[in-house]
């Protein structure tokens, strides 16, 4: 009927005639066995009556015939009543219950029953793959130096001991990856020179593994803009020809600048240069990004020719600034 004996233990229970039998030691002995949850497999194969423990009595070279019952009813484990063997009658989850304690009792219709413990281990097998438990987001700038930690991934797994660890892998690593990942702890560190205005986010697909699963997730990595890029003019020279005015204002040009960096970083603010407007002639409109550039008084000459007459910055205290 049971095909998968394991374990299968003695006891010599000796007791004298018309008295209570006598289950020597019982709970000391039992108390060391453990059980396997490679069990399950035997439900998986139709064995799922697996006996581990056989309670057999004697009595002066004659069988003497006890009956035993298990208190708790509710446990996985079932006992025949003529020969003594304890069985499972389940799968075994030692994630779900780690440790029975099973009452067992054998009778011969004597009022004074003894009673045995038996103390069960279920052993852990490595049923379990790594999880991760949150989402994985971090922000890291262009500028992070090469070795520096940008976050940590971290999964849980539910086995025990041996079955639990956990390391830690990029999918796909390659020799020109910007990041690396530490094979033990799951610390992702800059590897490489990173550049907003190149890429401003990597998805990297990482895995937890243990010595039998692998499960993978995804680590998006959001590069921050530094003011690494100062601002450069649509042109290098702007010629520009005026003719004679007694218009106080007038129109002269329009410059445009472009910044490659975002935000803050690529806002940019146009002004003359110290002496590039001695002659005060001119004045600039700081709107929508462009210069306008107006006669502020009568011409009656010439207008210094100047090499360097503007200038524009992106940020006053960072002065990452163009000129022409
Ligand atoms: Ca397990
Ligand atoms: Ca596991
Ligand atoms: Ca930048
Ligand atoms: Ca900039």
């Amino acid at each position: 009927k049971f095909n998968n004996k394991l374990n299968l233990l003695h006891f010599g229970v000796s007791r004298e005639l018309f008295s209570p039998p006598q289950m020597q030691d019982l709970h000391r002995v039992m108390s060391k066995r453990r059980v396997s949850q490679d069990y399950k497999l035997n439900r998986l194969s139709n064995h799922y009556g697996y006996s581990f423990f056989l309670f057999c009595c004697t009595d002066g070279g004659l069988f003497v015939l006890f009956s035993y019952s298990m208190e708790n009813l509710d446990v996985p484990f079932a006992i025949d009543e003529t020969s003594g063997e304890l069985f499972t009658t389940n799968v075994l989850d030692r994630e779900a219950v780690a440790i029975y304690i099973l009452e067992v009792t054998a009778s011969d219709k004597h009022p004074n029953q003894p009673l045995a413990t038996v103390r069960i281990t279920v052993l852990d097998r490595n049923d379990n793959a790594p999880r991760f438990s949150r989402i994985f987001l971090t922000e890291v700038p262009e500028d992070a130096p090469v070795g520096q930690t940008i976050i940590q991934i971290t999964a849980t797994d539910d086995d025990t001991d041996a079955n639990t660890v956990i390391n830690y892998s990029i999918v796909d690593q390659s020799d020109d990856m910007l990041f690396n990942i530490d094979f033990n702890t799951g610390h992702i560190t800059v590897e490489g020179v990173l550049d907003r205005e190149v890429q401003d986010c990597y998805i990297l697909k990482v895995s937890a593994n243990d010595s039998a699963w692998s499960i993978g997730t995804e680590v998006t990595i959001v590069i921050l803009d530094v003011n690494d890029n100062r601002p450069v003019f649509s042109e290098h020279l702007y010629s520009i020809i005026l003719p004679e005015t007694k218009d106080k204002e007038v129109f002269v040009v329009q410059i445009l600048a472009t910044d490659a960096d975002i935000g803050k970083n690529s806002a940019i603010f146009y002004y003359a240069l110290n002496g590039g407007n001695a002659s005060d002639l001119f004045w600039i409109q700081n709107e929508n990004q462009s210069i306008t550039l107006l006669v502020m008084k009568w011409l009656c000459g010439k207008i210094p020719a100047d090499q360097q007459f503007l200038k524009h910055s992106d940020q006053p205290e960072r002065h990452l600034s163009s000129l022409f």
